[in-house]
C-alpha cells in the first residue's frame, strides 16, 4: 500500500511539472482537487489503445503458450496446461501491480480435463477416414486396442432397449441424434460394448464431447455419415464386420480458476461487468481465441486505473470456456440474489481479432433475453455507426460466456468478428477479407499465433470495449433498471450451444 501511494505522488508531481503547475501548490493539501484521477470518458481511454501494446502483450501470451509444449507437444494454454497457470499468473500479476484500484478475487471450481494422446478406429479391413476421438472420452481398456465385431444399435441409442444382446463384447455403431453423445456412451457402456461409433446424420466429420465423464462412459468416436452408410448397408444385410478400437486418453478432476477484478471506487452496487476467457482448447495457443479478449481487457483494466469511475466496473477472466463454459457458468450459480442484482449488464468479448474478421454485434433483443440486452447491442450498433463502419448481426445463440448471465437474469451481449463461420461476398464488401473463406481459419487449431490477429480490427474493437466500459462505469442512465424472476424477461429453453462444442 505504502509503495504504491509513493508511486501515486510521485506520477502526479510529474504531471503537475509537466502542465507547469507551480510545485507548491500542486502539494499543498487545499488544492487536493488537483490530484484527484479525471472521471473516465469515452474518448480518453479510446485514446489510451495502441495496437502497439496490444500486440505486445499478444507476444508475451504466445512465449507463455509456449509452456505447454512439454505436455502437449506445441503451444497450449488448455486449462490444466502449465500455458494455462501461466497465462493465470500473468493477468494476476499484471493486476497486482496496480495497487489498490481493484480487489482481485481467485475463484477456483472443479473441472475435468481430457487429453487425447492417439486413437485408431478399424472397421472390418478400413478406417473410416473422418474418425474423430470424442472429447472426454475414455481410453480403451488398458489403453491398448480391443477387438469385437461392429453391432448396429437401433434408433437413436438413447434407451437401452435399442442395444441387442450381442453388444456385449462389440463395437456400438449408433446413429446421432435425440440424445447427447454421452448418454450413447453410456448406454453402450451399460450394453457391454467396449467402444461406441456416433456417426453423424448432417454432412460432414463428427466431433463432440461427451460432456460430464460417467463411470459406464466407453471408449467413444465421431464418424461421418458418408462413412458409416456402407458399413450400416452390410450389418443390414447380417454381414459380420469384425473391428478394432484404440484411445489413448486421461479424463481426470482438477482445479481450475477465475479471475476477477472488481474497482474498490464507483457504486458498488452497480457493476458494469465484462469478461474473456483465459483458456484455450488444446490444439493450440488461442492467442485470437481468446488472447485478443483477454489481453484488451488486461489491457483497459490497466489504462482504466488512470481515472475516476462513477460505478464499479468488474472485470472476469474465466477459465474453461472451451470445455464448455465452465468458469462462467460456475461464476453466476454462486451468485447471491443480492450479489446478482448488482450485475446491471455483462459484456463478453471472445475473438475480437479474427484474420477474416467481420465487426459482428450479437443480436441481443429484450424480447428474447434479460431486458438491456437490447440497449447494449445498441451500444455497439451506434459506435460502429458513428465510426463510419459497417457491422453485422450474429446470433446470441450461447457459444460464449455471457450464456449463464442471461440464464440467470442478468442483461449481456458483446462483440466478436467471426470463428469458423465462412465469409459472405456482402460480408466480403463490406470488411474486405476473403469470401468463401473461414473469418478464422485457425480457429480452434496451432495456427492460432499472434500473426493469426489483424492488428487492425483488434486495434477497433478495443477502443469499442473501452468505450462501452467508459459510457457505464459513468452513468446507467437510460439503461433499464435490473429486473428479477419473470420480470427479467424469456430466455430460449434449449440453447443450440452451450460453448463451443457439440453434445449431440
Ligand atoms: N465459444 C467461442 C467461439 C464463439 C463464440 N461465439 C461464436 C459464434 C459463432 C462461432 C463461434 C463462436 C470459443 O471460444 O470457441
Ligand atoms: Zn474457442
Ligand atoms: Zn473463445
Amino acid at each position: 500500500m505504502r509503495q504504491t501511494f509513493s508511486n501515486a505522488v510521485f506520477l502526479l508531481c510529474a504531471t503537475a511539472s509537466a502542465l507547469q503547475i507551480p510545485f507548491l501548490e500542486s502539494l499543498n493539501p487545499q488544492n487536493a482537487v488537483t490530484t484527484k484521477k479525471p472521471l473516465v470518458s469515452s474518448e480518453a481511454i479510446q485514446a489510451d489503445i495502441s495496437s502497439k501494446a496490444l500486440l505486445k502483450r499478444a507476444k508475451e501470451l504466445f512465449k507463455i503458450a509456449e509452456l505447454g509444449i512439454d505436455e502437449y507437444n506445441h503451444p497450449t494454454r488448455v486449462i490444466g496446461s502449465k500455458g494455462h497457470l501461466a497465462t493465470l499468473d500473468y493477468i494476476y500479476s499484471t493486476l497486482a501491480s496496480l495497487g489498490d484500484y481493484y480487489t482481485i478475487t481467485n475463484q477456483t471450481f472443479p473441472a475435468v480435463v481430457g487429453n487425447t494422446f492417439e486413437y485408431r478406429l478399424v472397421l472390418g479391413d478400413a478406417s473410416p477416414n473422418s474418425t474423430q476421438a470424442m472429447s472426454l472420452t475414455p481410453p480403451t481398456t488398458d489403453k491398448e486396442p480391443v477387438f469385437g465385431p461392429l453391432v448396429l444399435v437401433a434408433n437413436d441409442g438413447c434407451a437401452a432397449s435399442d442395444y441387442p444382446s450381442n453388444t456385449t463384447g462389440a463395437i456400438a455403431l449408433i446413429q446421432r441424434g435425440t440424445c447427447p453423445f454421452g448418454t450413447k456412451s453410456e448406454n453402450a457402456g451399460k450394453a457391454g460394448a467396449l467402444a461406441a461409433v456416433v456417426y453423424n446424420t448432417a454432412d460432414g466429420s463428427l466431433s463432440g464431447t461427451l460432456g460430464t465423464p460417467s463411470p459406464h462412459h466407453v471408449a467413444t468416436f465421431g464418424i461421418s455419415k458418408a462413412d458409416a452408410a456402407p458399413y450400416i448397408a452390410a450389418l443390414k444385410n447380417g454381414t459380420i464386420i469384425e473391428s478394432s478400437a484404440y484411445i489413448d486418453a486421461i479424463v481426470e478432476s482438477i482445479g481450475t480458476t477465475n479471475i476477477i477484478a472488481q474497482t474498490t471506487a464507483g457504486d458498488a452496487s452497480n457493476c458494469v461487468m465484462l469478461g474473456g476467457h483465459s483458456d484455450s482448447v488444446a490444439e493450440g495457443p488461442g492467442i485470437n481465441d481468446d488472447g485478443s479478449g483477454s489481453l484488451t481487457l488486461l489491457e483497459i483494466a490497466t489504462q482504466l486505473t488512470k481515472y475516476e469511475v462513477r460505478n464499479c466496473v468488474r472485470f472476469a477472466w474465466w477459465a474453461g470456456e472451451e470445455e464448455g463454459l465452465l468458469g462462467s457458468d460456475y461464476y453466476v450459480s454462486q451468485l447471491s440474489a443480492a450479489e446478482n442484482k448488482k450485475i446491471r449488464l455483462f459484456m463478453d468479448y471472445d475473438m475480437l481479432a479474427s484474420p477474416n474478421y467481420a465487426y459482428q454485434v450479437y443480436n441481443a433483443t429484450n424480447a428474447l433475453n434479460p431486458v438491456g440486452s437490447e440497449e447494449l447491442r445498441d451500444l455497439y450498433v451506434d459506435w460502429y455507426k458513428k465510426e463510419g463502419l459497417n457491422y453485422t448481426f450474429i446470433a446470441f445463440d450461447g457459444r460464449s460466456d455471457y450464456d449463464g448471465f442471461i440464464r440467470h437474469g442478468i442483461p449481456g451481449g458483446g462483440i466478436a468478428t467471426g470463428a469458423e463461420g465462412v465469409k459472405t461476398r456482402k460480408e466480403a464488401e463490406m470488411f474486405g477479407g476473403r469470401e468463401g473463406e473461414w473469418f478464422d481459419p485457425c480457429y480452434h487449431q496451432l495456427c492460432d499465433g499472434v500473426s493469426n490477429c489483424d492488428l487492425e480490427a483488434w486495434e477497433v474493437n478495443a477502443r469499442l470495449v473501452a468505450h462501452s466500459v467508459a459510457t457505464y462505469a459513468v452513468s446507467f442512465e437510460g439503461f433499464p433498471e435490473r429486473r428479477v424472476g419473470v420480470e427479467a424477461g424469456r430466455v430460449a429453453e434449449t440453447p443450440l450451444y452451450h460453448g463451443s462444442k457439440l453434445v449431440m
